[in-house]
């Protein structure tokens, strides 16, 4: 789109007369907000219409990516970037008065996912958009997305996030396009002329209505749908007795009224497994209903549409489609079952067994009477065919319904003809150990599509100075096609480059320096290496090991004042789970030892810890320009892929790793030299599993910096803390350290000696810093999203670099 300043600046005033009978002058940040959304809105609203329709085309196969998160961040820039309109409204904007800069604030950050999974299917939209694949997003508009973090004395305090208060600029509701999804009563199959259909009684049926919220490409044409269901009560029901309704009312928007806040861990509610039919049901009808208006018969529905599966959640898209080609469409169930296969496919993001989803039979059987049925079926016809092939144990241990419960991974890798883990490791581990029976009997189901970012939100509109600087390096052509960062190594040896690159990273810092004095009332020396560890709190990803750290250097100021440590401010950004005990413990901890160092007049600027309290995707966006150093250092073999691990490195901090998830492709990009890796390798991790000869203990005993370090938790030096430092203390030492802490202590600690001695040296460590931005564009998400379209989905993607 081709907008000029002016014509933008008179949009823009008639607009905002219109909505609010004001001139600009007399209107406040509110307003002028809301209005540059409007119009931004009906900027992309022709191509929003082009591209629906065009999508309406026989053969133009259209994939739906099912996630229960899309953690989308703010909408106002990225819109403007993508549009390719950002400079022409920010000048105009600018000869109003307005700073652009605080409508972008002004914005809520919507806060519809957890962590790494719900940003991962927002980088996947902007990457589809932006590819022109034609990729819908189908989640649940969630009336309050994720808890809004405080620290009150330094634990942490949830308190709910209403982010819809001021309205949604993004949304439009579609009432019309609304679907009626059906929850309990009885069911029973009934003969009708030699076919057997299920007859109900007493169900509970919720209209999902939906809302759509363009997904703008940055490529000047296509414009994609996310569309959020709502569960609203249902028309019919609109006519019982008041008390009644108002009680039926709340217990149905209850279904899409919150966010469970739980990363990596099940915990099997009935309001849980009802969210997850609920917009699984909505959504695969409403695929059908468009699928109809092409005009084909059913049996075609594999060359018109892939459903994608993000996780488990949605794995009820199995039976659900099943259900409809069965109950309303009339296939038999051989074909019903191939076309299903067919269509789905499933990204699994975790190997932890906590998080495996199973749900008790009888709920699914009261909840979802034909969805159990249909489960039930699949189980025995799986069993059945099987059973010449494979001997019991193997059948029993694979089979989908076992012990009471429906395992959800079973019924999606069953059910799909494609499952794929988000990084090489994270795949090899799924093959080899954690799905390997599964292996065993469908090798060809099994792929790795590794985790990539979007470089739009990441680079281009986060860290703009960076931007520049590469531009004027290496032109810009690297915006769209990533993989040309790979010619800033020209650079890696210019001395004024690799100033040039240090003077813009202090900038970033001393930006982020300004906001935690601004916000926190901390001052920070930009001088200093900010170390940055920002993702959820989990004792697997161990932050522990780096507080340990932290408390190692501390003490070795106290003894020796004049021991030469590069100053360091770390900088901490997580959320626990509300119900995750031994996590709050850890911030407690971590928000006291800060408040210790901090205040220690002997430290002064050597040690600082900054814990950003509530830290979400505006907040990642201004600190990991920010950062100089990316903790990546979850226990080997547990962190699926990471992501933040690609941010950090786009915008050129250097990697302190272990070789887990993605961190290995990291190294393999950047080589050995370029990133400091340390500790157990996943092979050592099941090694010690399998012969149990791991102790604590011992390294408690035989290390006496470790010795002291964990002393520090029990004997009173750290002031604040109560019943957690005994008991971290506890889990560490007697209770057998499960992620293996104090194993990999020393080990770090070295490795962070090496930060220190590398930082000195500003050449070298630009170097670095340089080579992890150059080899950072393979991660781009427009690649990831053209694999999955290449290798899953069998789309083609019209791409615009062509
Ligand atoms: C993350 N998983 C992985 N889960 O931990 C991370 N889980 O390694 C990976 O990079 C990322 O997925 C993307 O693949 C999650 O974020 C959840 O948030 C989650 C939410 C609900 C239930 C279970």
């Amino acid at each position: 789109m081709k907008l000029t300043k002016d014509k933008f600046k008179e949009d823009y005033q008639r607009l905002l007369t219109e909505l609010y009978s004001l001139d600009i002058k007399d209107s406040e940040v509110s307003e002028q907000y809301f209005t540059l959304g409007n119009l931004i809105r009906t900027y992309a609203s022709n191509d929003w219409k082009n591209t629906n329709e065009s999508y309406l085309k026989k053969g133009e196969k259209q994939i739906y990516y099912f996630s229960m998160e899309f953690l989308l961040g703010r909408m106002l820039k990225s819109n403007l970037l993508n549009l390719d309109i950002l400079e022409v409204v920010q000048k105009g904007l600018q000869e109003f008065g307005i700073h652009l800069e605080n409508l972008i604030e002004f914005e809520v950050d919507p806060g519809l996912g957890n962590g790494g999974l719900g940003r991962l299917a927002a980088c996947f939209m902007d990457s589809m958009a932006t590819c022109a694949i034609p990729g819908h997003g189908n989640g649940i508009r969630y009336k309050y997305g994720l808890f809004k973090q405080k620290f009150v004395n330094g634990y942490q305090m949830e308190i709910p996030e209403h982010w819809l208060r001021n309205g949604n600029i993004w949304e439009v509701r579609r009432l019309n396009k609304a679907v009626t999804v059906r929850f309990y009563g009885n069911v029973w199959l009934e003969n009708s002329s030699g076919r057997l259909v299920p007859r109900y009684e007493n169900e509970e049926a919720v209209l999902a209505v939906p809302y759509d919220t363009p997904i703008i490409g940055y490529n000047e044409q296509t414009v994609n749908t996310l569309r959020l269901w709502s569960a609203e009560m249902h028309p019919q029901d609109e006519s019982h007795e008041y008390g009644a309704f108002l009680k039926q009312q709340s217990q149905i928007e209850n279904i899409s009224e919150v966010l469970y806040p739980d990363d990596s861990y099940y915990d099997g509610r009935l309001l849980r497994l009802k969210q997850e039919y609920f917009f699984v049901s909505a959504g695969i009808q409403s695929i059908i209903r468009r699928f109809k208006k092409k005009d084909l018969p059913i049996s075609h529905l594999s060359e018109e549409v892939a459903i994608h599966i993000n996780d488990t959640h949605p794995a009820l898209c199995v039976p659900e489609l099943m259900r409809i080609l069965l109950d309303d469409e009339g296939m038999d169930w051989e074909s019903a079952w191939d076309l299903t296969k067919k269509v789905l496919s499933y990204t699994n993001h975790t190997i932890m067994s906590e998080a495996l989803e199973k749900w008790p039979i009888d709920m699914m059987s009261t909840l979802l009477p034909r969805i159990h049925q249909i489960i039930c079926e699949i189980d025995q016809r799986y069993a059945a065919d099987m059973r010449y092939r494979y001997d019991d144990h193997m059948i029993e241990r694979t089979r989908i319904i076992e012990g009471g419960h429906i395992k959800m991974a079973h019924l999606a890798i069953i059910g799909s003809h494609s499952i794929n883990g988000v990084a090489k490791l994270h795949t090899d581990i799924l093959k080899e150990k954690v799905l390997h029976d599964f292996y065993l009997i469908f090798p060809s189901k099994f792929n790795n599509k590794t985790n990539g970012i979007t470089q739009r939100r990441w680079l281009l509109l986060s860290n703009e100075p960076l931007r520049q600087f590469i531009d004027s390096k290496i032109g810009s052509n690297w915006e769209v096609n990533p993989t040309d960062l790979t010619n800033l190594k020209a650079f890696q040896n210019d001395e004024d480059t690799l100033f040039k690159l240090a003077q813009i990273k202090k900038l970033n810092k001393q930006r982020f320096a300004d906001y935690v004095k601004r916000t926190m009332n901390l001052t920070l020396n930009p001088d200093a290496i900010f170390d940055v560890q920002v993702k959820r709190l989990h004792a697997y990803k161990r932050q522990l090991l780096n507080l340990l750290h932290i408390l190692s250097l501390y003490f070795k100021l106290k003894e020796n004042p004049n021991a030469y440590i590069y100053p360091r401010v770390f900088i901490f950004g997580a959320k626990a789970a509300p119900s995750y005990m031994y996590a709050k413990q850890i911030i407690k901890l971590i928000n006291s030892v800060a408040h210790m160092i901090n205040h220690d007049h002997h430290i002064g600027d050597k040690l600082k810890i900054v814990f950003v309290e509530n830290y979400s995707v505006s907040l990642a966006e201004r600190i990991i320009p920010a950062a100089d150093v990316s903790e990546q250092i979850s226990l080997a073999s547990k962190e699926a892929s990471g992501t933040g691990n690609m941010k950090l490195m786009l915008n050129g901090a250097v990697t302190v790793a272990t070789l887990d998830g993605a961190n290995v492709e990291i190294r393999d990009q950047v080589g050995p030299d370029n990133i400091i890796i340390f500790g157990l390798t996943d092979k050592e991790v099941y090694q010690y599993y399998h012969d149990g000869s791991y102790h604590a203990y011992d390294y408690y005993i035989h290390n006496p910096i470790l010795h002291r370090v964990l002393n520090a938790l029990i004997d009173g030096t750290i002031p604040g803390i109560e019943i957690e430092g005994q008991d971290i203390f506890d889990s560490l030492v007697k209770y057998g350290d499960e992620y293996f802490v104090l194993r990999d202590f020393e080990d770090y600690r070295l490795a962070q000696e090496k930060v220190d001695q590398i930082y000195r040296d500003t050449l070298r460590w630009q170097k670095m810093a340089l080579l992890n931005i150059a080899g950072a564009g393979i991660f781009s998400s427009d690649y990831t999203v053209l694999q999955y379209a290449k290798e899953i989905w069998d789309v083609s993607a019209k791409s615009t670099q062509d």
